[in-house]
């Protein structure tokens, strides 16, 4: 494609942006026309609605059982009443549509933003020449061939500065049907913000470095003019048929698998196919320049309207074999979207996701040129949001969401290489050893540069960071290695390593902006239950009421409510569970008629004497349904924590979460009462709500001190070592504490002046 930018504007686009400006009144074609929302439930309904005369106009071009929009002439409306298929009306009056929209259009507003309203076909050509004007190092555009009557058909190119080799094309193209006008906005959109972007975003900046964007914001040229100046909702080319009938559907016009299922041989029809695969001109120009760019590896046709994201194949019910890959990247764009103003777009391949359509772009654009093609359907969602003619307020929207969506798809389609933990690595690690964890390394589109992978660390917040290389234990796996170090410091760092063509990526995305934090302690075990024996456990409280469900200890038997199988791993079986029974049915042995209590046994939360600066925190599993039955989420768990052998209680939290899997809670004891050697956690599974289901399981209890190991010659605790320590090392001496008793040589609870050599040996060091 020639990189020469073209200024000169077509003289015959010109003169009818003047026609247009002044307001030249369109032929009322759609005087008491309807669009209805119609339900169809038998292929007869469908044949009956396709053979009213004149016949109707699908908007929605999905012929088959389910959801269509059909816009009828008033005679054909009255046809269509007497069916008696049921249906809502959506647009009264699809003249008024036409009419407001031209009216606005019209009046004009000269403050309006350009995306505030519809640009016509020279107006997107005269923005397309100062887009390109306005940053000519990054975007060129060329007239890559005529339409039929004649007019230009242009293509942008918007690429980054960085070294040029390998990089992907990425085609977005706009109007193969004339009166979805939000999708030339969209595509506009995309290639304003990628070239007002470059240099400051980011991601933006990494895209355009390594893939070249192509945009046709317009196909059908002549299509979109005449939708401008004659009929609003004209859709095909502007084909002379020769009977009468103008027009081919550009987009049943494609040589792949031309000729199929979902277009017709009839020259009136929407969807008709013309005589020959690419007998259009406008289909045979764009053809030609994808053949003519063999980097372009995805490509995307924008349209309106129905909000979907399809993916190949039209023609076929068949999935392609890589299948999988568009899952994946179908979820991507749809996520994409979805973050930014909430929209759903569904998504999934063509043929089944909404109909079967032959010859369309994105099968011969995946099928013969080998890159990865989708429709994308714009807003609004049904023409009760205005179909083709939606309020301009929706271009922007529409505009930046799916701007989020080709941005991931790129970065995702550029990215060489894919980085992530193999387990995530945890918050604390402990002191005085090394600490090795596993990162895998994916090649996607590129190759690991050898020995680039690293692991930087710090400790502390400032300050430079140190690397570690990655070390490979074969195939995608690598180790990393954070030297020992003291307890109680703080570990900053991230994984980093690049691809032979210099791309680098880090783990987190953000490297040494973002680093992960993590402590260096120690930790005492005081408490570990994990139920294969009953630890002290009591099951019943005050004001218990429950008649099933009762908690007691066993290996649980699924139902929808209650797990399968314990948390411990095997060869663990044993949990508490609320009568782990299955029953006749996910009702009998649920909790019913009140509550029943779990109450553990006495555990210690005090610091021990090994460690010093210990916080206590207390980790259990539970399991917790409450979503199932006639009357859910009526019923709650609350899980309370006491501190004087259960005299009082503290709400530690009120469980409501139907996770449908064991859940880890962790809770510092502090935060709730100061830890004492006197704890007891209690779990209180009920049944107030009357016929809901309600299951509850209890599993892997531990009681964990994080500190730092003291020094065993610290006998005051306070991290230091003085004359201090010897005083209190003196005084429990001298109260007979076993912990003074230091020296066992000449026996067990004999405390001598061996135990004070020791003392000494010990602070000595
Ligand atoms: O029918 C079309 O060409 C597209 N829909 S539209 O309403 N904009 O006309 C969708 C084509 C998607 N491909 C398949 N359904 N096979
Ligand atoms: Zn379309």
């Amino acid at each position: 494609m020639s990189r020469i930018a073209r200024h000169r504007l077509p003289l015959i686009t010109l003169a009818l942006a003047v026609a247009t400006s002044s307001g030249l009144a369109q032929t009322k074609h759609y005087e008491d026309h309807k669009v209805a929302r119609i339900e169809i439930r038998t292929l007869d309904q469908l044949r009956a609605i396709e053979s009213l005369e004149p016949e109707p106009d699908f908007w929605t071009h999905g012929r088959g059982i389910g959801v269509v929009e059909v816009q009828f002439g008033p005679d054909a409306f009255a046809e269509f009443e007497a069916l008696e298929i049921p249906h809502r009306v959506v647009i009264e009056d699809v003249q008024a549509l036409v009419d407001a929209e031209r009216a606005r259009l019209a009046e004009g507003d000269p403050d309006a933003a350009w995306y505030d309203d519809f640009k016509t076909l020279a107006e997107i050509n005269v923005r397309v020449d100062e887009l390109v004007a306005a940053h000519p190092n990054i975007a060129s555009v060329a007239t890559i061939g005529q339409s039929l009557e004649g007019r230009d058909i242009r293509a942008m190119r918007i690429s980054g500065l960085g070294p040029g080799a390998g990089r992907i094309g990425i085609l977005f193209d706009g109007c193969q049907h004339a009166r979805e006008w939000i999708s030339p906005m969209t595509v506009m959109y995309i290639a304003e913000t990628l070239m007002n972007s470059y240099g400051t975003d980011p991601r933006v900046t990494a895209l355009l470095d390594s893939a070249e964007i192509f945009i046709i914001p317009v196909v059908n040229t002549d299509g979109y003019e005449y939708s401008w100046n004659s009929e609003r909702l004209w859709r095909k080319n502007r084909r002379n048929n020769g009977d009468g009938t103008f027009g081919v559907d550009l987009n049943r016009n494609w040589g792949y698998q031309w000729g199929g299922q979902g277009s017709s041989g009839t020259t009136s029809s929407q969807i008709y196919r013309g005589p020959s695969a690419f007998s259009e001109p406008e289909t045979r120009v764009v053809r030609d320049f994808i053949a003519a760019h063999p980097g372009i590896e995805a490509h995307i046709d924008f349209h309106s309207y129905t909000q979907l994201i399809l993916s190949p194949w039209g023609y076929t019910s068949t999935l392609p074999p890589n299948q999988p890959e568009f899952d994946e990247l179908n979820a991507l764009m749809a996520g994409a979207i979805a973050g930014v103003h909430g929209m759903t777009y569904v998504y999934g391949p063509s043929y089944t996701t909404i109909y079967p359509a032959s010859g369309v772009m994105p099968d011969w654009v995946f099928g013969a040129a080998g890159a990865k093609s989708w429709t994308i359907e714009l807003r609004p969602a049904g023409a009760a949001g205005g179909g083709f003619a939606p309020p301009p307020a929706q271009i922007i929207p529409t505009a930046e969401e799916n701007f989020e969506a080709v941005l991931q798809l790129g970065a995702r389609l550029t990215t060489a290489l894919a980085m992530s933990f193999e387990t995530q690595p945890p918050e604390r690690i402990p002191s005085g050893e090394d600490f090795s964890f596993v990162v895998v390394i994916a090649e996607v589109t590129g190759t690991l540069a050898p020995g680039s992978g690293a692991l930087r660390y710090r400790i502390g917040t400032g300050g430079s960071f140190s690397t570690s290389p990655l070390v490979s234990l074969g195939g995608e796996r690598y180790e990393a290695t954070l030297p020992a170090a003291d307890c109680d410091s703080m570990y900053q760092f991230y994984v980093e390593a690049s691809s032979t063509g210099g791309q680098t990526i880090s783990l987190p995305a953000g490297g040494s902006l973002e680093p992960l934090d993590v402590l260096v302690s120690d930790v005492a075990v005081t408490f570990a239950d994990d139920c294969e024996t009953n630890a002290g456990w009591q099951v019943g409280f005050p004001g218990d009421t429950a008649t099933t469900g009762i908690w007691n200890r066993m290996d649980p038997e699924g139902t929808a409510a209650q797990p399968e199988d314990d948390h411990t791993p095997a060869p663990g079986t044993d949990c508490w569970v609320t009568d782990g029974r299955a029953g006749a049915g996910i009702g009998t042995y649920d909790v019913d008629g009140g509550a029943t209590t779990l109450v553990s046994p006495v555990f210690d939360a005090s610091e021990p004497w090994e460690i010093i600066g210990g916080e206590a925190y207390l980790t259990y599993h539970r399991w917790y349904s409450n979503d199932r039955g006639s009357n859910p989420g009526t019923d709650s768990m609350p899980i309370l924590i006491s501190n004087d052998g259960g005299q009082s209680w503290t709400l530690l939290e009120d469980v409501t979460e139907n996770a449908g899997r064991w859940v880890a809670r962790s809770f510092k004891v502090s935060d709730f009462v100061p830890p004492t050697a006197d704890m007891l956690v209690r779990f209180v599974a009920r049944d107030d709500g009357g016929g809901s289901i309600v299951e509850a399981a209890i599993d892997d209890i531990t009681l964990e001190v994080f500190g730092c190991t003291r020094h065993p010659a610290d006998f005051n605790k306070d991290g230091v070592l003085d004359i201090f320590d010897f005083l209190a090392f003196q005084s429990m001496f001298v109260q007979r504490d076993p912990r003074a008793d230091l020296d066992h040589s000449t026996g067990v609870g004999v405390f001598d002046i061996f135990d004070f050599l020791e003392f000494q040996r010990l602070f000595v060091g």
